[in-house]
Formats: structure tokens, C-alpha cells, sequence
């Protein structure tokens, strides 16, 4: 059955090969559902729509295999790409698994491990780059403590630094064309994880040495459990130019990272997150960080695959309804009150402009007085998220 909410290589709906292949395992419990193999997702992920996948480094080639069974499943995963048209978007380094990391990749206060780090990103940035990846995403979920007197937490960012000066670097030095986009997180697995938010992040960036080709994947969850606003992390992102990739799922505020099918919670603020990817003309991938739920079995696990696309399409539609609709938009102007005057004034950075305002007749009360009609704008929306409004 295809309908209006069909998902097309051209909506360029992704998923990480770890989404679909999450087993079912918990902290508490084993896993429900049997392994994937990465070719065979990589196939049904293009069966149903989707533009494109992502991967860390040992999601397609298990840690610690030979040369020979890499060069294998490399040709077996890029033949499944020319069948299907499925394309690579992104790749990244699996730095948290392996117990080496247990205190740390590239802020890890061992030497030889943050180099080991180094060493195992630089591999799996030509193992991305020879799939096709543009975009090379960095989540460092164990770079952080419980323990803080035990790390610097300054000299934890130099060390972040360092390690991402290294690899931009490399990648220069080897002509990839390819962009690194920084993913935060507030805690998990880490009790605290350094750069936290997306906004630490944009600050972080601006020290590197090749800033231009690094920019960040904010991840809805991720601002959520800190109980942020995820889109307004989005917009400062979009604002500076460095929304490169996103992480879209769903996730209740306060908890573990839930990593919900897109859409299953918050539905306003989902739809007002796809109006803003969609209006401000994101071009990147709509990438899916997100997994079934642990009652599903395999066939269920791509029940949760549509319903992320689905939903993105059914509220990118509703989007649009906002925009078009007579009233919401009179309601919105009226709500701006723009005035020219006064703007260019606010502009216009030089001694005439200063006096003016200093002695423009601004009266607060007055101003005070203007009404904003909140409560109607709100309740339109909400008839549009209900389905009443036509
Ligand atoms: C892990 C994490 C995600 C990151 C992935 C990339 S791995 O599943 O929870 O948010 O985007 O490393
Ligand atoms: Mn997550
Ligand atoms: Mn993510």
C-alpha cells in the first residue's frame, strides 16, 4: 500500500545500522529479538524507503576481523548499495564499547589510549570514506566521569581538542571530502559527559583549527533527558551554520535515554522541530537514532522503522497546514508588530543612531497594554496536531 506518507530516497530518511540491529538488550534484561546481519539490513532498509544508513566502524565489520573478512563484507555491503541505490551518509567510531575505553577515549587519562583512539577513528574514517560517508559523526559517550577529582576536567577539553585537530588534520591531509558533526549528551553512560549540550559544543568548535569543516549532530533525546528545548538547540545550530547532521527519536524528559520511535512523544514540539528542519531548508539526512521497542521481534523492528518516517511525513504535512492557514498567519503578524523605524534603529550602530534611541518616547505601560493572543494561536495548533482543522 503506498500512500501520501510514503517514504522515498528523496525525503533522505536514514538509519544507523546499530537502530535496526538493537537486539532488544538492556541494562537489565538479555536480548529479545535475534541478531541482524549489517548486509541484510543495509537491503531492507532500502526495501522500505529509506535513503540512506549510517554505521560505526564495528556495526559492519566486527571488532578484531581480519583483513580478508573486511574486504568481504565491504564488496558484499557495496554490492547491496548498487542493487538497491541505497547510499552511505554517515560513518563514526564505535569509542565506547571495547573496555579499553572505560574511562575515556580521547579525554582518557592514558596516553596510549587516547592514541589508541586516534589510531582506531583514523581507520574507521577510511573504512567510512571508502563507503561513500560525507558526514563523520563523533559521540563520545564515555569521555566523562563520575569521579572528578580524578580527571582535569580543563585539561579534558585540550585532549578533546588535540584529538579533533589530529583528525581534521588527517582528513585534509588525505583530501577526503568529508565533515565532522559533534553529538552531545548530558550523561549516559557516563554519570556527567563532557560538552553536554549542543551550545557547549558550538563554543567548543569555534577553537579548532579547521572549524569550518566541523559542525554538530544534535540528537532530540539528548536535550530532552537535560530537559531542554531540542529545536531551539536546532535553530542556534541552523543560525551558525552547522547543523551538518541530526538525530531525530522520541523521549520523555528526565529519563534514560529512551531513544523512541520519532514522534511517539511530544507530538507539538516534534511537528514544530519538522516545520523548522523543513522551513529553514535543511538539506542534510533525517537520520533515525532511535529503536523498537524490546516486546518486538524482527518483523516489528521495521514496524518501528516506518512509523518514524511516516510520522516525520504526516507532521512535515501538518507543517505546511500551519503555514497556510489565514488565521494562524494574521494571528502571527499581529503578534510581531513589526516597526521599521524602530528596527533601524536598533541596527544602525553609530552616535546618531545611540541618541535617538536614548531619547526615542518609549512609554512601557503603554506598551505593556498590547494583548498577545497566545491562548487562540496555541489552541489552532493543537486543532491542527487533533486532526479538527481543515
Ligand atoms: C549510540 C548513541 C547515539 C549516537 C551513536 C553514534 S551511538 O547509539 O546513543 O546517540 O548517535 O555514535
Ligand atoms: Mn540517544
Ligand atoms: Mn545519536
Amino acid at each position: 500500500m503506498s500512500d501520501a506518507y510514503t517514504p522515498k530516497p528523496e525525503h533522505k530518511f536514514t538509519f544507523g545500522l546499530w537502530t535496526t540491529a538493537n537486539p532488544g538488550r538492556d541494562p537489565f534484561g538479555e536480548p529479545t529479538r535475534p541478531a541482524l546481519d549489517p548486509v541484510e539490513n543495509i537491503r531492507k532498509m532500502a526495501e522500505i524507503g529509506a535513503y540512506g544508513f549510517n554505521f560505526h566502524d564495528n556495526d559492519l565489520i566486527p571488532f578484531g576481523s581480519s583483513a580478508k573478512e573486511r574486504d568481504r563484507i565491504v564488496k558484499d555491503a557495496k554490492k547491496v548499495m548498487k542493487d538497491t541505490g541505497i547510499v552511505c551518509s554517515m560513518a563514526t567510531t564505535n569509542l565506547f564499547g571495547h573496555p579499553v575505553f572505560k574511562d575515556g577515549a580521547f579525554t582518557s587519562n592514558d596516553t596510549r589510549v587516547r592514541a589508541y583512539a586516534i589510531q582506531k577513528t583514523m581507520h574507521a574514517i577510511d573504512l567510512g570514506v571508502e563507503m561513500g560517508a560525507k558526514i563523520y559523526v563523533f559521540w563520545g559517550g564515555r569521555e566523562g566521569a563520575e569521579v572528578d577529582l580524578a580527571k582535569d576536567p580543563v585539561e579534558s577539553m585540550k585532549r578533546m581538542r588535540e584529538a579533533m585537530n589530529f583528525l581534521t588534520h588527517y582528513v585534509k591531509d588525505q583530501g577526503y571530502d568529508l565533515k565532522f558533526a559533534l553529538e552531545a549528551k548530558p550523561n549516559e553512560p557516563r554519570g556527567d559527559i563532557y560538552l553536554a549540550t549542543t551550545g557547549n559544543m558550538l563554543a567548543f568548535i569555534e577553537t579548532l583549527d579547521h572549524k569550518e569543516m566541523v559542525g554538530v549532530n544534535p540528537e532530540y533525546a539528548h536535550e530532552t533527558m537535560a530537559g531542554l528545548n531540542f529545536s531551539h538547540h536546532v535553530a542556534q545550530a541552523i543560525e551558525c551554520g552547522k547543523l551538518f547532521h541530526v538525530d531525530l527519536n522520541g523521549q520523555k524528559m528526565g529519563r534514560f535515554d529512551q531513544d523512541l520511535r520519532f514522534g511517539s512523544e511530544d507530538l507539538k514540539g516534534n511537528l514544530l522541530l519538522v516545520r523548522l528542519l523543513e522551513n529553514r531548508s535543511y538539506t542534510g539526512p533525517r537520520h533515525f537514532d532511535a529503536h523498537a521497542y524490546r516486546t518486538e521481534d524482527s518483523d516489528g523492528v521495521w514496524d518501528f522503522a516506518r512509523g518514524c518516517m511516516r510520522t516525520y511525513l504526516i507532521l512535515k504535512e501538518k507543517a505546511r497546514q500551519i503555514d497556510d492557514d489565514v488565521e494562524i498567519r494574521a494571528l502571527l503578524k499581529e503578534i510581531r508588530n513589526d516597526d521599521e523605524q524602530y528596527q533601524s534603529l536598533i541596527e544602525a550602530h553609530d552616535a546618531d543612531g545611540f541618541e535617538k534611541l536614548k531619547r526615542a518616547k518609549l512609554n512601557p505601560d503603554e506598551l505593556a497594554k498590547r494583548p498577545l493572543r497566545y491562548e487562540r494561536l496555541d489552541q489552532l495548533l493543537q486543532e491542527i496536531i487533533l486532526g479538527v482543522r481543515g
